[in-house]
């Protein structure tokens, strides 16, 4: 008998079809009435994968009595109660490091997009303006200035890696902790780090404990000149401050990939053409989605069929056997 598992989400053939392979698949998809499939199934379900948009409802976690493991599909895993789901003895695993390369080539390819206004510039070729008017206004050059980076983690130091190296980019971060023997110049007050560079990218995890970290005082720190790019979740950013920011011309320019209300995007941004927005797509290439993918299902079937998990979330760490 395979064990049951409920797929929550969107997700590729490739590991719909390696679910299938291993385990009886209740696709959330397809269910029309949560409390009647819940009724007849909740009891025998012992597995969830599910998407780091998605995560895993609190009132759909409660009803799953024999729980045993989450499997994120992303690195993100916010929208999952991990504190609680330990206390159940319940592992989370998530998709840590496969993703950080094409994740920090999002950050820097929006920074990009936002200095050297690529978009704004593909419009005004489109509109016959070149023809029209002759060559588009300079744009900026961010070789050899400082980026701050919000949170320097797995992808947060790539980005940081990939600056210094591409770009001779200074590199300037603010995290909660100073990395030990860190080359890059640490700020422990945000602000602070705001005021002393011209590009801010923000790459730490959403939840609680970041919701709004980047606030007014920090955007207005950033400045008219100041450009910043959101990588991370929308929450980290208040999203209401950051239009009137924009809009008031108190901050220089964005970039960003998350908002706090998917797909929800304040139209107000829509008519600058000093922002560029993406449709959270910092981990979409077929490479690095089929190695989330891939580890999704590892630590699925690890689970079953040795006990162990590949890649545990840290509240869950203790409940659960590695390698
Ligand atoms: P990570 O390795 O855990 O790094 C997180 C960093 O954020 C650490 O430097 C951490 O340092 C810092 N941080 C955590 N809480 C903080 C706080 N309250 N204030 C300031 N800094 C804080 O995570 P990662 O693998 O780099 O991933 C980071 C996040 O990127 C994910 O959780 C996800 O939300 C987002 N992400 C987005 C996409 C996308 O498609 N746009 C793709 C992948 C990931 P301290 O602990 O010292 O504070
Ligand atoms: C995914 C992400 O797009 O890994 C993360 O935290 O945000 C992205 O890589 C997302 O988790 C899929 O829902």
């Amino acid at each position: 008998m395979k064990p049951d598992l409920l797929l929550i989400g969107g997700t590729t053939p490739r590991v719909i079809a390696a679910l299938e392979d291993a385990f009886s698949v209740h696709r959330g998809n397809d269910v029309e009435d949560w409390n009647s499939f819940l009724d007849e199934n909740g009891e025998k379900i012992v597995a969830v994968s599910t998407t780091g948009h998605d995560g895993l409802k609190p009132e759909i976690m409660e009803r799953l009595p024999n729980l045993k493991i989450i499997s994120g599909f992303g690195v993100g895993y916010d929208a999952i109660d991990a504190n609680g789901a330990a206390q159940r003895g319940i592992i989370v695993t998530h998709t840590p490091n496969v993703l950080n390369k094409d994740v920090a080539n999002t950050a820097i390819a929006l920074l990009l997009a936002v200095t050297r206004r690529i978009v704004r510039d593909d419009a005004y070729v489109r509109a016959g303006k070149w023809t029209g008017f002759g060559s588009a206004p300079l744009t900026e050059s961010i070789e050899g200035k400082t980026v701050g980076i919000v949170g320097l983690g797995r992808i947060g130091e790539t980005i940081a890696e990939k600056l210094s190296a591409a770009f001779d980019c200074q590199i300037a971060y603010h995290a909660r902790n100073e990395r030990d023997g860190s080359p890059y110049t640490y700020y422990a007050d945000l602000v602070e780090m705001a005021k002393a560079v011209k590009y801010m990218i923000v790459i730490t995890p959403g939840g609680a404990a970041t919701r709004k970290l980047v606030n007014r005082e920090v955007m207005d720190a950033l400045g008219p000149e100041g450009t910043l790019v959101n990588v991370a979740r929308g929450s980290v950013i208040d999203e209401t401050e950051l239009v009137s920011a924009l809009v008031e011309a108190r901050l220089g320019a964005a970039g960003l990939d998350v908002f706090e209300n998917e797909p929800q995007v304040p139209e107000a941004l829509f008519a600058l053409d000093n922002v560029v927005l993406l449709p959270h797509v910092g981990s979409a290439t077929v490479e690095t989605r089929q190695a989330m993918g891939d580890l999704t299902v590892e630590n699925l079937v690890r689970y079953f069929d040795e006990g162990k998990v590949t890649s545990p979330v840290p509240e869950c760490r203790h409940l659960a056997v590695t390698d």
